[in-house]
């Protein structure tokens, strides 16, 4: 069966392919080019249900879908839900300058990358909906580090690790992510429930 990926997130569709890979069975990827939905929800669960239910609606497909971002804890939290345009554009670069400027002189740097990976599956008797939260504790480095990955990952140092996100080989970022986690439990759920 296809599955609707709701994300225009480029980055994300080569991760969740990678990390997905031979977990779908017979089921298949598809990417959504319909309408975005406006993302108002106040956490990371609640817009990934806001994207997973736009996709869901618009194809009659089951949808997945990701929302996403860094939690700094000696900013509350911030830039959380808000990450992708943290910096009032779309920029990777210019979102983690600014998160680097808001932290300069803190020494507590902790943060957790985190990730809700939703699933809403359309249907005759009604909407079956689910969604998975995992978070990848670590802390934010000084300045920038390697050309892999996406976002805030030349920033983030893994918690038991020397090297940054970025530094890391996609395998080994995708075997331990918060996207990872998060979509390895749903991943259970899809199957269970489209292999019924
Ligand atoms: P969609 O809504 O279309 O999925 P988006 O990029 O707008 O794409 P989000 O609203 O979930 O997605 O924002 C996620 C942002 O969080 C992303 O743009 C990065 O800045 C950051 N982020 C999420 N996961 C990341 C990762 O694995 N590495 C680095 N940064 C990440």
């Amino acid at each position: 069966m296809q599955i609707v990926l709701a994300t225009h997130n480029a980055h994300k569709v080569e991760e969740l392919q990678r990390i997905l890979g031979d977990r779908l069975g017979e089921h298949e990827l598809v990417a959504y080019d319909g309408p975005e939905p406006v993302e108002d929800g106040d956490t990371f669960a609640a817009n990934a249900f806001i994207k997973a239910r736009a996709a869901a609606e618009h194809t009659g497909l089951p949808a997945i879908a990701d929302d996403s971002g860094i939690a700094v804890d000696a900013l509350g939290g911030a830039p959380g839900i808000y990450s992708a345009r943290y910096a009032g554009t779309r920029d990777d670069g210019d979102n983690l300058r600014l998160l680097l400027t808001n932290l300069e002189g803190e020494t507590d740097r902790r943060a957790s990358f985190v990730c809700a990976a939703a699933f809403v599956l359309p249907g005759e008797g009604g909407t079956v909906e689910h969604v998975e939260e995992s978070r990848w504790p670590g802390e934010v480095l000084t300045e920038a580090a390697g050309v892999g990955g996406f976002g805030y990952d030349p920033i983030f140092r893994p918690e038991g690790e020397t090297r940054s996100a970025a530094e890391l080989t996609a395998d080994e970022k995708n075997a331990v992510s918060h996207r990872a986690q998060a979509f390895g439990a749903l991943i259970g759920f899809v199957r269970s429930t489209l292999d019924a």
